[in-house]
């Protein structure tokens, strides 16, 4: 298990390379152009110079999140091709940089979404929130505002406002895409890029939707153990693998988050790990929480375990963190208490591997 941490880069970041590197255990950042606009093949120039900064501050760029994929990919338009084309200069040239792994989702038109990015907790940190009775009355286009406005002035991933701009639009073409569209199109995503994938050792990792459940009528595939089994199954070969996130898939109750590591992992298509814990409040609402087991519903132990017994050796990273300390950052992405879920995780880890 290699552990890392994610970073927005020099510009858009509260925090610095530096205070990365002195977290116990950190082999290196996830990182990603933000600067290079969705569908654009990324340049090879800027891909070795984010490696540099990273490199010179005594870490490793061995994890890319995420490249996105272009809204006509996922809608299957004739126009589909030429970004399919950037997409696998942009893989080629990430491999070249030396970089193994490629996270990425395939969530129409909305990346992950919470009712509220600031909800405080009784002692006091802020997290965030994720009520389904706001969620399915609100308006989507009234939501991406409030998104916006409501992140301490960072962008947060997956909605940056160029993506967002033809919302309406968009909406309007997602309606002759259904769940079988939507496979059906990552499938010829995927395998046109695989190929390049394995010629460069590259692993493509694909991020579960969040939540993992239909928002506002559009389709959402990667939610599940039947689904991650079809999906793994689209093209059959290991480059084609997964982002296991235990609190995305594990907003659903029935997501057996130990059980998917084992099941995933023994087939070698886990090739990322994001762990973190959340805690359900009723059905389809839930909160984020801090790491340790006994504050959510998740159990890490058992999570950890299940990438111990599967002999894991790809990348971790903690997922988002609560606000405490004071700390103004991007929502779920502070310093201080995703750090500490990295010394809680890599307690666990050490438990495990001298008890074994
Ligand atoms: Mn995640």
């Amino acid at each position: 298990m290699k552990m890392t941490f994610r970073w927005f880069g020099v510009n858009d970041d509260s925090i610095k390379l530096e205070q990365i590197r002195q977290i116990p255990g950190i082999t290196g950042v996830v990182g990603a152009l933000y600067d290079v606009p969705v569908g654009d093949a990324w340049p090879m120039q800027k891909i070795l110079e984010l490696k540099r900064t990273v490199e010179n501050a005594g870490l490793e760029l061995e994890v890319i999140e995420s490249v996105n994929i272009h809204e006509d990919i996922k809608l299957g338009l004739p126009s589909r091709d030429k970004y399919i084309e950037n997409y696998k200069g942009s893989i080629r040239n990430l491999g070249k940089a030396g970089v193994k792994v490629i996270c990425y989702n395939f969530m129409p038109v909305f990346d992950w979404l919470r009712s509220e990015l600031a909800w405080k907790l009784p002692d006091g940190s802020e997290v965030l929130y994720y009520d389904n009775n706001i969620i399915k009355d609100v308006d989507p286009i009234k939501l991406v505002e409030d998104m916006a406005t409501n992140s301490n002035g960072f962008s947060l991933p997956g909605w940056e406002p160029y993506r967002l701009k033809e919302l309406k639009d968009t909406f309007e073409k997602y309606k002759s895409v259904d769940e079988d569209k939507l496979f059906s199109n990552l499938k010829y995503f995927l395998e046109n890029i695989i190929p390049v994938c394995e010629e460069v050792d590259v692993k493509m990792a694909i991020h579960p939707d969040d939540p993992p459940w239909s928002l506002f009528g559009l389709p959402r595939i990667v939610t599940n153990k039947e689904n991650l089994e079809r999906l793994v199954k689209l093209v059959d070969s290991p480059y084609n693998g997964l982002t296991l996130c235990s609190g995305s898939l594990g907003s659903n109750p029935e997501n057996n988050i130990p059980e998917l590591v084992r099941y995933f992992g023994k087939m070698g298509r886990i090739h990322f790990g994001h762990v973190r814990n959340i805690k359900f409040v009723s059905e389809r609402t839930f909160h984020e929480t801090s790491h340790l087991s006994s504050d959510g519903s998740l159990d890490m132990f058992e999570i950890m375990k299940a990438y111990r017994d599967i002999d894991f050796k790809g990348y971790i990273r903690p997922d988002h963190g609560r606000m405490i300390w004071g700390e103004k950052a991007r929502p779920g992405y502070g310093l201080y208490d995703r750090a500490l879920g990295i010394a809680y995780l890599n307690g666990i880890w050490e438990s495990l591997n001298k008890m074994a």
